[in-house]
């Protein structure tokens, strides 16, 4: 049965209203780590809870709080788990203690971020950064909450106008629990403010912009959330809603796709959306600040926890028309995160990479805005969650402070130059490589690009120019002759200067090997005559649907097209489908099929086993009874698994597998599919394709610049002929560029007796 784990998770999440108990709510909850075994074990789990704290639920590890019942009845079904925070309502009341001490810490002092601060002590300290540097720092009243409170925050900025220079908004707190956020962006406006004359990196970046700091966006929720007799886990703003129940989800209320996935409509739900887009007055209020501010160019809004790195969308799992963009200046956060304290932050999109959710900020200030947008959820991964320790906010704001610099630094290039898709680091030999990059403008205009190559080892690079579409730049990098290197870079032309793809190229560059593939063995199953490969095996019992060779007949389970690239036809399937049949008309029945490969070239254990292969199985996620065991045998009786495939593709996969991981020898060898239907009542299909034993590598010596595999007289002419000019690339033994002295005692020393 297939588990819709994001919209369970949302679903949990939901259901998690919090009652505003007065006193110790969560007296004796503990917050555990479920190892679920199951869909069945998932599911009973998930009922055990109000309080989801890992962003999804599924087969594995995911962390919820539960009530003293609830953690019996999960005692009582067997569900292994272990208790991650055993003193929940201990570890709150110890932090509130703590906290009703008086505060301490001055302006230019690490003291103030030695413990959580309250709504009153983050304003206070927005105060007095203004007091003290005037002409650096401004005030800035976002709006108002729906209690009355102003939601407050500062513009530091050297720009000689800085309510027209290029804008970063930094933000925190949409969600009142989150109290790690606005000690993060207190952080950040604290280092701006004391660095912005004696830091050169920061006074830089503050030459060339505005920085907006909102520390508290959803104030309301953050006072509750410190009130010693409310709910100290309160995630929602404070407007009533029409059952009664009170709070809107600020961060499911902006007007992008509001109203979609991962958000509710039940008021009392914890990601509820609200009545209408922007209903709740705090995200309206950040809405209009937006709109009052086109140069804002890129913006984080910080949430906890989870350490992940986000952008849009995340009302959709299709990639956002900036991805790239966003992926690599993404990508240069989470590598000034590491760098500062080796913490993994993982990257991605909303929707994949966390959860399905509509109506969140990021994807309105995207959508909407145009501006580069980012949810980081920071510290910590679960061990204490929301009630972070005081001693972890400074190395928290710290890292993060440097991912918001390094989006600074990116975004304020005339533009972003991201690879579009993977750049190779392989070339084919012989053969052009098309590469392409995203090319964003932010603070410039595009005028052009070029692609620049050279064989390493010369010292220019040549200049390829770049065609230009929708956002992208496409060019090939030219043919090279097998075993070369070449190395390249992109330089993007803009109306206020030229950006380098890597940055700090030419010095840095990206490099490419090219290679052959060498094919030791390779069946497409398109050649007429009798197949090489057979079906059944000791222990076969399906009554139907067995593997057999054809040009396939698609079903809703089964290929319509074989996997070999046009003109091929034919691949294996699990029983020949009938057009316009039903989707279990020919799937396997019964038990098991079994497909048997000839003996296949395992002299060489550099080159990998290939295949492509196709699993379907309506029975949704693993695990279930089903699988596809793929196996290898050396002696055609003694077989071991390569893989269980239990994934329900429903698509073409390629498998690659190095020889030398499974064979122990050189020496020839079989695989074997066994597609098996062992549960009552599932549609199973499978699909083989395009086998291959291959590795890449040059077939020839260097030195056989004629290719005949000889190295002789008719080389040594043409090298000759070749001498000092580049003209025979072939002729460069040694690759470095020219043809001279060192390529001649190359094929001396190589000449074939
Ligand atoms: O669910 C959320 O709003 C965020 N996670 S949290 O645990 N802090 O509540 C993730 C927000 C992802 N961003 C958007 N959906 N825009
Ligand atoms: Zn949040």
């Amino acid at each position: 049965m297939p588990l819709p784990a994001a919209a369970l998770a949302s679903s949990v999440l939901a259901a998690s209203a919090l009652s505003s108990d007065a006193g110790r709510p969560f007296r004796d909850h503990v917050v555990v780590r479920v190892h679920a075994a199951s869909v069945r074990e998932v599911q009973a789990a998930l009922a055990l809870t109000d309080d989801l704290w890992s962003h999804g639920a599924g087969i594995g590890t995911f962390d919820m709080r539960v009530a003293p019942a609830q953690r019996k009845a999960l005692e009582a079904a067997g569900i292994r788990h272990e208790v991650l925070i055993p003193d929940l309502e201990a570890r709150i009341d110890a932090e509130h203690a703590r906290l009703s001490r008086p505060p301490e810490g001055g302006v230019a002092d690490d003291a103030w971020f030695l413990d959580f601060k309250d709504l009153a002590a983050v304003n206070a300290r927005l105060d007095a950064y203004v007091a003290a540097n005037p002409a650096l720092v401004q005030p800035v009243a976002v709006g108002t909450t729906f209690e009355g409170r102003t939601i407050r925050g500062i513009r530091i900025s050297r720009a000689a106008d800085p309510a027209s220079a290029p804008a970063f908004l930094f933000n925190g707190c949409q969600h009142a629990r989150e109290w790690a956020t606005p000690m993060t962006v207190m952080y950040i406006a604290d280092r701006l403010v004391e660095g912005a004359f004696s830091d050169p990196r920061l006074a830089d970046l503050l030459q060339r912009s505005a920085v907006y700091l909102v520390p508290v966006v959803n104030a309301d929720g953050y006072v509750h959330s410190w009130a010693s007799t409310a709910n100290r886990l309160w995630r929602k703003n404070r407007q009533p809603n029409a059952d009664g129940s009170v709070g809107t989800d600020p961060n499911r209320n902006w007007g992008y796709g509001w109203g979609g996935v991962g958000a509710s409509a039940v008021p009392g739900n914890d990601t509820y959306r609200g009545t209408a887009p922007f209903s709740s007055p705090e995200v309206a209020a950040m809405r209009d600040f937006y709109v009052a501010r086109p140069q804002i160019l890129a913006s984080i809004d910080f949430h906890s926890y989870s350490q992940l790195l986000l952008w849009p969308w995340g009302w959709t799992g299709d990639p956002c028309p900036d991805d790239a963009a966003h992926r690599a200046v993404g990508l240069a956060m989470r590598d000034a995160i590491a760098a500062v304290s080796g913490r993994s932050y993982a990257p991605g999109p909303i929707y994949s990479t966390i959860y399905p959710a509509s109506g969140g900020s990021v994807d309105w200030s995207y959508g909407d805005q145009g501006v580069l947008s980012y949810t980081i959820e920071v510290r910590d991964t679960g061990t204490y969650g929301f009630v972070m320790p005081p001693a972890e906010i400074l190395p928290n704001a710290r890292e993060n402070l440097d991912a918001a610099l390094a989006m600074m630094e990116a975004t304020l290039d005339p533009a972003i130059v991201a690879p579009n898709g993977d750049l190779p680091s392989v070339l084919a030999a012989g053969q052009p490589t098309t590469v392409s990059i995203a090319v964003t403008p932010t603070t410039g205009a595009v005028i052009g690009a070029s692609l620049r190559v050279r064989y390493a080892g010369e010292s220019a690079f040549s200049a390829i120019p770049m065609s230009a579409g929708a956002g992208t730049f496409t060019a090939s990098i030219p043919a090279a002759p097998c075993g070369r290197t070449v190395e390249y870079w992109f330089e993007v032309a803009c109306s206020e200067g030229t950006v380098a793809y890597p940055s700090g190229a030419p010095a840095a560059v990206l490099a490419a090997l090219a290679q052959e593939r060498i094919v030791r063995f390779e069946d497409t199953f398109d050649a007429a005559g009798t197949p090489a490969w057979s079906v059944g095996a000791a222990g076969d019992n399906a009554t139907a649907g067995l593997w057999v060779l054809v040009d396939p007949v698609g079903t809703a389970a089964q290929p319509e097209d074989d996997r070999t690239p046009a003109p091929g036809t034919r691949c294996w399937v699990t029983g020949q489908g009938v057009a316009g049949g039903a989707v279990g008309a020919a799937d396997v029945d019964g038990g098991i099929t079994t497909l048997v490969s000839p003996a296949l070239d395992g002299s060489d254990l550099s080159a990998e086993l290939v295949y492509w292969r196709w699993y379907s199985n309506s029975q949704g996620a693993a695990p279930n009874e089903d699988s596809m065991p793929v196996e290898w045998s050396s002696d055609g009786s003694t077989w071991s698994l390569l893989e269980d495939v239990t994934a329900n593709a429903g698509a073409w996969v390629e498998v690659r597998r190095s020889l030398a991981s499974f064979l122990p020898a050189p020496g020839a060898f079989r695989v074997r599919f066994r597609a098996r239907d062992l549960g009552a009542g599932s549609v199973v299909e499978a699909g083989v394709d395009d086998v291959r034993v291959e590795r890449t590598g040059c077939q020839h010596a260097p030195a056989d610049i004629n290719r005949d595999g000889r190295i002789d007289g008719s080389d040594l002419g043409l090298l000759l002929g070749a001498w000092g000019s580049g003209g025979l690339p072939a002729a460069d033994v040694n690759g470095d560029g020219t043809v001279n002295g060192s390529d001649l005692g190359l094929l001396l020393g190589a000449w074939t007796a």
